[in-house]
């Protein structure tokens, strides 16, 4: 099934429940985008985006870096939180006060009060990237809700359930949506649909996800 798509315009605030627990808040994010991109210049400046390898020795088309108390990170040992960069072996840098305040506002919106991130997982997805169906687990509180910022070109997002077969809803996000995500739905299985080509006049040729956690 495929929710309605409506110009960005008519959307915005607008809410939409993907299931108990996960809300897609439209152009939530808006708002904060200049602060935001500000701020990843920064932390790109001293944690480079890089392609990690799975456990299973795949080199993955996301491009990944992170910042917080904590990153995800995934190599051949696997996948976990860390909270040096492997790439530099310092810590990450810390999580910019504009990101702490549209993660802490998006969650409340959503019903979840008082959620505060350690890591933040930044993805970024060229023409043709996709990232197959998985469970986020490796975070130590699952009572914490997850809140995904989605910037640039648009993607469509899939949602199943608690079982990798289970179906899917197809939810097309766009720039300035976020999702959050948390409750009875936590670890349902979930993905990205291969990025079609396009041009972002804020990330060229890119879309942008940050997900917010709480990690450790
Ligand atoms: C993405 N997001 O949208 C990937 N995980 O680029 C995720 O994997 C994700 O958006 C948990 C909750 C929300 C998400
Ligand atoms: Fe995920």
């Amino acid at each position: 099934m495929t929710l309605d798509l409506f110009a960005d315009d008519t959307r915005t605030g607008s809410r939409e429940f993907l299931g108990e627990g996960a809300v897609v808040l439209r152009q939530f994010a808006s708002p904060h985008v200049d602060a935001v991109f500000s701020a990843l210049h920064d932390i790109e400046a001293h944690a480079p985006f890089r392609h990690m390898v799975t456990p299973g020795g795949f080199r993955m088309s996301v491009a990944m870096t992170n910042c917080g108390e904590y990153g995800w990170v995934s190599d051949r040992r696997g996948y976990r939180y860390d909270a040096n960069d492997p790439l530099t072996a310092h810590r990450w840098p810390a999580l910019p006060e504009v990101f702490l305040t549209l993660a802490r506002t998006a969650a409340e919106a959503a019903g979840f009060p008082e959620f505060i991130p350690d890591a933040c997982l930044v993805n970024r997805y060229g023409p043709g990237t996709r990232l197959s169906l998985h469970q986020d687990k490796n975070e130590r509180d699952f009572a914490a809700p997850i809140v995904s910022v989605s910037l640039g070109l648009p993607a469509v997002f899939l949602f199943g359930g608690p079982q990798r077969a289970d179906k899917c809803l197809r939810v097309p996000l766009a720039h300035g949506d976020v999702v959050v995500w948390g409750g009875p739905v936590r670890l349902h299985f979930h993905g990205v649909m291969p990025l079609k080509a396009g041009e972002h006049p804020r990330t060229g040729e890119t879309r942008i996800n940050l997900t917010f956690r709480k990690a450790g």
